[in-house]
Order: structure tokens, then C-alpha cells, then sequence
């Protein structure tokens, strides 16, 4: 089972390196690829219909900016989940991809995660906990993740308690 990855520019890429990033640690197999909306409509429903889930495909993650339609276009056209990143783009700071893309009317649904750095990881995960519900070994993937997150945070906490003692 695969992750698709589809952003609406290049420019959207250097931002999501840490979706394809978080899914290549859990050992997805994801698949990015440039594909918009507004000027390569027909490819949009031609990977999203047919060569997609052709190619194992299970999840769609849909990144754009400003008047961003990719994810709600691809949820139009598919009955597999669609998680939306809403680009933090100049000049309106992602508010208006943000609006664009959780704003779908009923019946459509998109699972929209925020605007910025989270964004792109939280649908990387997001993807990973819908693919984990029939993989067991990715739901002890996500346990021991959940776990060394955890971790992290109780020695950061620790280092502060220290330093402040100190001070
Ligand atoms: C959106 O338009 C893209 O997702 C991108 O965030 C924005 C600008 O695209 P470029 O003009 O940089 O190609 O569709």
C-alpha cells in the first residue's frame, strides 16, 4: 500500500520534504508528483482515477497554495481518503489555501491538517494511522514513535528543570 503525495507546484516541494520524509522513517512507499488543479486538470483525474490506485495507491496527501482546489478535485474523483496540506504562500500566509481546502461541502470529505511547519508531517502521520489500521506492523511502528516522542520531551523538560536549578 502506497501514499501519494501530489503538490500543486515545485515550489510547494522544499516544504513537504518532511511529509515524504516521515513516511520513507515509518517505511511507506510514497510516490510525490507535480500535479495541478487548474493547469493539468485532465492529469489530476487520470492519476487519481485509474494510474494511481493502478500503482497500490491507498492514501492521498494533496499540497497547494492560495486558491488551492487540488485536494477537494481529487476527492471528487476518488472514494480513498484525502488529506489536504493548505501552503503557507505569500501574500495571504496560507490562510486562504487553508479555507480553500477544509471548507468542503458535505459529502466531499478532505482531512484538512494546519498551515506550516506541522502541516506537511501531520498528514505524513495521519496517512500512517490509516494505513496502520490493517498493517500491524505499522501500528508498532506508530506505538514506538508515539513513545519516542515522548521521550524527547521528558529529557527536554529534565535539561530545563536542570538549567533553571542552576541558574
Ligand atoms: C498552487 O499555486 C501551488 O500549489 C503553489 O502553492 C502556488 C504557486 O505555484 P507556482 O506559481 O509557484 O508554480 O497551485
Amino acid at each position: 500500500m502506497k501514499v501519494a503525495l501530489l503538490m500543486g507546484s515545485d515550489s510547494d516541494f522544499p516544504r513537504l520534504e518532511d511529509c515524504v520524509a516521515t513516511l520513507k522513517d515509518f517505511g511507506v512507499p510514497v510516490t510525490a508528483r507535480v500535479m495541478s488543479a487548474h493547469r493539468t486538470p485532465e492529469d489530476v483525474v487520470q492519476f487519481v482515477e485509474t494510474d494511481g490506485p493502478a500503482d497500490g495507491v491507498r492514501v492521498f496527501i494533496c499540497a497547494a497554495g492560495g486558491a488551492a482546489h487540488l485536494a477537494g478535485v481529487v476527492a471528487a474523483h476518488t472514494n480513498l481518503p484525502v488529506i489536504g496540506i493548505p501552503m503557507d504562500n505569500p501574500p495571504l500566509g496560507g490562510l486562504d489555501a487553508l479555507l480553500a481546502t477544509v471548507q468542503m461541502p458535505g459529502g466531499v470529505p478532505v482531512a484538512t491538517v494546519g498551515a506550516g511547519r506541522g502541516g506537511p508531517i501531520n498528514a505524513a502521520l495521519l496517512a500512517i494511522r490509516i494505513l496502520a489500521i490493517s498493517d500491524e506492523t505499522l501500528a508498532g511502528r506508530l506505538a514506538e514513535f508515539t513513545k519516542s516522542q515522548a521521550a524527547k520531551v521528558h529529557s527536554k523538560d529534565a535539561a530545563l528543570q536542570a538549567k533553571l536549578s542552576n541558574s
